[in-house]
Parts: structure tokens; sequence; C-alpha cells
């Protein structure tokens, strides 16, 4: 049967299960890859599980988003994670060498092969033709260990594209297109697979700079074919001998088919709080902006800065607006700097801020009150700026830097295109990657007094109730469930500090609410939990003492989270029931363990309104055993 690319992947490295979509699989992970914030607790629950190594193929721990060091803590968690690194036959990329989709981009991904990610952006690594999916923490644990990666049979998308996109417009534009289309849940459960004759003009880092936006569909990846250009780029980094060539098999079939005519595609700009807000920006009212930020894991190769550059030469950006620059890596840096790329960057007042993720986390630069900030980002979520009150609006790097200098966002069309030139080599050197120590046993870990233990749910019990502490709206993101501006990155291995500010940006009083009632259940409406991976939007409610979350729909990492904590992911059945809901009314499911093993439709009885409603619990057999072991950890623990 002609095969996707997708499929092709999945199929060499099925475990279990049959590839039809719905259907839970087991993947083979080739590589993971970790993040400092999400990473400390992954290798805190890797300590637990008691794995004397990795069994991957390739695993490397960064240190890109807790950067700036403000006390001891990040710089603790650095020291932590680079001597769990060592000791775990992982290798670590030092602070300062780059965002991990980035780096990991430039050095490691490889066609063909699957990569696991605590991070939400690790599909990035799908523009080189790998299948990567970003999971929680326990997830890359487990796989590190050796497991394999559990999920859903996506639905696979073809998005095909012909033509060629018009001057300044770019690969951001194609992907805000997309999401303009298809929404921030429209991908769930779903993989968009890129095919057509408008590929042979989008270069790595442009298919990169898609798929890591593809995670704003809600999708599972994305992913483009491994081609000539795959081979260009792989040359370019010393790395032919990774490239294999990865195509469809002609006459591929799809679930769903999107065709993009790039020549249709204009420059567009996603208006605050929400990536699939989109609109023309010719259609834009005059928007002023005080703030530019060019960079993250979306948009931070060297082209798309020197490009940046190009347009800023010779110019000098206006008084009220302030430009931050961050390279995706020390390679970008360091080639900026040899062509002479940053000194123009640097003349025209862009302030440059180190190979990081910096503002989009908000660790750093948060805009002033009321502020527009302009992006060149994958979010724009409410509060993550780090200034609630700021307006934060996406858009691609052309656009973010002649909107720098005209001091308003501008549709670039009508000025002279530019040019840039890619030289055939990029810059490589490795020596900000340290390997692991060949005498992992010998190597001591360094806890610093901020790394707490996490907490570890117990074995599910027969009866769960508790008061319903807060009913939300669609599409709650977890920076409202654990929200991390730059003064609370610093607690993420310490979920007793963090879960103070547990879902505060929805009500400041929900933790003192939860703590009183000893814990309780959540409502919320669709794709509750979207955007990032952090599963301390699961392990901070556990510590909180929540049992169950009942929602319209979830988003799929979250979903996994709250599974791999032990907190039951219910949805509503009818709709109403989420309407008739109210805070503060006392729910309680009897016979839980009975429940979950009869079916997937549970009773649950509102003692407050004195009625009983249905939810389902939509997990297979395996996830039913994780939920009534009380969790991955301990289901890992009983079955190794
Ligand atoms: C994000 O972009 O939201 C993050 C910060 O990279 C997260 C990870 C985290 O919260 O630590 C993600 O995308 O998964
Ligand atoms: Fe870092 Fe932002 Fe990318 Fe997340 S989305 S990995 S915070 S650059």
């Amino acid at each position: 049967m002609a095969k996707n690319v997708a499929t092709k992947i999945i199929g060499n490295h099925l475990v279990e299960g049959e590839i039809k979509a719905g259907e839970e699989i087991a993947i083979r992970i080739d590589q993971t890859l970790t993040q400092d914030t999400t990473g400390t607790m992954a290798y805190l629950e890797f300590e637990v599980l008691g794995f004397p190594k990795v069994k991957t193929k390739r695993s490397v721990a960064y240190v890109d988003h807790n950067t700036l060091q403000a006390g001891f803590e990040n710089a603790d968690d650095h020291k932590y994670i680079q001597t769990a690194a060592s000791k775990y036959g992982i290798y670590f990329s030092r602070p300062g060498n780059g965002i991990c989709h980035q780096v990991n981009l430039e050095r490691f991904d490889v066609p063909g092969q699957t990569l696991l990610g605590s991070d939400s952006h690790t599909p990035t690594g799908g523009g080189m033709g790998m299948l990567a999916i970003g999971a929680g923490g326990m997830d890359v644990t487990v796989a590190m260990g050796g497991g394999p990666y559990y999920l859903n049979m996506p639905k696979v998308v073809n998005v095909k594209l012909t033509g060629e996109l018009q001057p300044w417009v770019s690969a951001k534009d194609i992907i805000l297109e997309l999401l303009s289309r298809v929404s921030v849940k429209g991908g769930v459960g779903k993989i968009f697979e890129y095919s057509g004759e408008g590929l042979k003009n989008i270069t790595i880092p442009e298919r990169a700079t898609i798929t890591n936006m593809g995670a704003e569909l809600g999708a599972t990846t994305s992913i483009f074919p491994s081609d000539e250009v795959t081979l260009q780029f792989l040359k370019a980094q010393n790395r032919e001998k990774d490239w294999q060539e990865l195509v469809a098999d002609e006459g591929a079939s799809y679930d769903e088919i999107i065709e993009i005519d790039l020549a249709t595609v204009e420059p567009l700009v996603a208006c605050p709080h929400s990536p699939d807000n989109v609109v023309k920006i010719k259609d834009l009212p005059k928007t002023k902006v005080d703030q530019v930020c060019i960079g993250s894991c979306t948009n931070s190769s060297y082209a798309d800065l020197l490009k940046v550059a190009t347009i800023l030469k010779g110019k000098t950006i206006p008084t009220d607006v302030s430009l931050v620059i961050s390279p995706g890596s020390r390679s970008v840096l360091t080639m900026l700097s040899d062509s002479g790329a940053l000194t123009d960057m640097i003349k025209a007042g862009a302030r440059i801020l180190e190979c990081a993720c910096g503002p989009c986390i908000g660790m750093g630069q948060a805009p002033s009150t009321n502020a527009v900030s302009l992006r060149t980002f994958n979010r724009n979520f409410f509060g993550r700026s780090g200034t609630t009150s700021a307006s934060v609006y996406l858009c691609s790097p052309e656009v973010a830097a002649v909107s720098a200098l005209k001091g308003e966002i501008t549709d670039p069309r009508g000025l002279e295109p530019i040019k840039i030139n890619i030289p055939e080599k990029s810059f490589v050197n490795d020596n900000m990657i340290i390997a692991p120590s060949e005498e992992g046993k010998t190597v001591e870990i360094v806890k610093g007094p901020n790394i707490k233990p996490f907490p570890q749910s117990k074995e599910l019990p027969s009866t769960v109730s508790g008061s319903v502490l807060l009913k939300m709206e669609d599409n709650i993101t977890t920076d409202h469930i654990m929200p991390s501006p730059a003064s609370l990155l610093p607690f993420r291995s310490n979920i007793p500090a963090l879960s103070e500010y547990c879902l505060t940006p929805v009500d400041k009083e929900f933790p003192a609410r939860a703590k009183q009632r000893g814990g309780g259940f959540l409502v919320a409406g669709e794709n509750y939990g979207q955007g990032s991976s952090r599963e301390h939007a699961a392990l901070a409610p556990l510590y909180l003492g929540i049992k169950g979350v009942i929602t319209l729909s979830f988003a799929r990492i979250h979903k996994a989270n709250l599974i791999n904590s032990g907190i039951l992911p219910l949805t509503f059945i009818e709709k109403a029931d989420y309407t008739r809901l109210e805070r503060d009314d006392e729910l309680v499911i009897n016979n839980l363990r009975q429940q979950i093993v009869a079916g997937e439709i549970l009773v649950v009885q509102n003692k407050t309104q004195g009625y009983t409603f249905n939810v389902k619990l939509e997990v297979s057999l395996r996830l039913k055993e994780v939920l009534l072991a009380g969790g991955l950890l301990q289901y890992t623990k009983k079955h190794n």
C-alpha cells in the first residue's frame, strides 16, 4: 500500500498496536531532548525510577529557558541538569549555546528517526523529516529509560503547497494562514504532512518555522519529506551522512487534504491573545508598536536574522520603540558576527540578547503597561509576556523589522524586496555541547536547596469527592494553569512553592480555596490545557489535591500529563451538564475503580443540585491501568 511519510516512520518504529487512526499505538524513540524548565522534573523522575543510564540512540539536555540568574536557583538547576546528564549518558548543551529546537535542528535531528522532547515545540524537528513529538517530562523519562511512547494514532492531514511565495511573504505567514483556517484546536489528534511542488523553494529553517508552530494547531506533530533541500542543509552542517531520502509513495492516502496556493498568502499577524486570531496586516487598523522582539524557536535562524539585519542596515529605530533580538543558537550568532550583520543590528539600536528563549517565556523584556509588543514568536497567550495589560501580536521577522523601523505594524509589500546570501557551509562548533561521562556511576549529582521532592500520586481510591473549585471557559492554556513569568520560573523544581500560583491568572483565590477544602475538581470548556508541555500544570494541581478535571475537551499533552500524575481527565457527554454545573457544587464519584474497569462512562453525583450526570473517561486499557495505579511513575515501578 502506498504510504505517506508519517506512516512510514511510525511503521518503522511500531512496537505495539495497529496503524489505524484513533487506535493506541506504541513507538520506539530514537532520540530525546529536555530543556531546563521541564528537565529538572524529568531527571528527578529518572532517579525515582532508578534507571542507571539512557537507552536511546541519543539524548540531549538543554539549558535555554531559565538563563536569567537573578538568584542561586537557576544556576543550581543548571548544575543539577549538567551532573545528572553526565551520569545518565546524556549530552549537555550549555546555557548560551542556544534554544533546544534550533540547536537540535542544526546538530542532531535525523530524517526518518523519532524524537520525543519535553517541550511542546519539539515538532520543529519535523522540518528535517523527523517524527518529532512534544510530551510531558514523565513520558520523556520513560522513553529515556528505553520504554516506548504511547499515543493514539493520529489522522494524517496532507497540506499541499503549490505556487511560490510573493516577496515579503515568508514561512511564518504560511503557518499563520493555516492557523486562521484550522484554529488552535483544529489539529488535535492529527499530523500535518506537507507536500507539493511549493516545497522545493522552502528551506529547512523555514520548514522548521512551520512545523514548530504546528504545535499551536494542537497537532500531534507536523512533518516535511526529506529531500534535496534537506541534504543541502545537512551538508552545510557537515552531517550529510545523516541524510536519507524520505518521501511519500506515489498515490499515498491521507485522511484529509488542505491546499495552500503560496502565491495567495499575504503578510499576516496574530492578534492578542491567541495564535489563531489572525488578520491580514493590510486589514489591521493603524497599530503603533512599543516593543518588537525577534527570535524564539520559531524564527531565529541565520536566514531569519540576516533578513532582519539587511532591513535594519543603515537605519535607526524610532526613540519610542524598543527592539530586542535573540539569536537561536551560538552558530547563528557567530555567523551574524562574522558576516557583519550583527554590527548592522547593533548600529540600528537593537538590544542583543543571549541565544535563549528570553522574552518568549517572559524571561525578561516584559513590555510596559498597556504596550503593544510585536513578536516573531509562536505564542501570545494572555499574560505570557509578563505584563497582563500588554497586547502581543505575532508576525514574521521581515514584518517585525520593517514595523520596528516604522513604529507601527506594517505590511512591507511595496518596499524594495531584499536579497540575502546564505553560505554553503554553516559555522559548526560543538564545544558548548558536553558529552556524558564514560564513568557515569562515579558522577555525583549536585542538587541545590531549591530542588524539592515532587508530589507523588497514590493508588486511585474507590470513591472520590470534592467541590468544583473553579469553572473555566474554552482554550485555557497551561500558562493560565501554571504561569511562568521570570519570577516563578526559578521554582520549576519546587512544586510546593509553584502551587501557590496555580491558576491564579483565572482566580487569585484558587490555591487558598483548594488548600482550605483539601482539593476537589476543576471544570472547563473546550481545549483545556493547550500550549506548553509543562507537567507542572498537572503536578501543582496534584499537590493542591485536585482529583479530577471535567472539560468539554482536552489538549493532547496536558491530558497525558494529568493521567501520568494520577488525575482523572473526564469529559462531559452533554454540553448542558457543563452549563448547569456551578462553582462550589459538591461532586461524588462512587465505585470509581469498578466504573473505570467496566467501561468509559462514569456516573457523577452532584450533591448540591441533587442530580447525576455522565462523563467519559476516554483512555486506552493501558491508561486505565496507569490511572488505577495512581499515575505513570507508580505504574512503571510496578511493571519494571
Ligand atoms: C513554552 O513555550 O511554553 C515552553 C516554555 O517552552 C514550554 C515548556 C515549559 O513550560 O517549560 C513548552 O512549550 O512546552
Ligand atoms: Fe523557548 Fe519560546 Fe520556543 Fe518555548 S516557544 S521553546 S519558550 S523559544
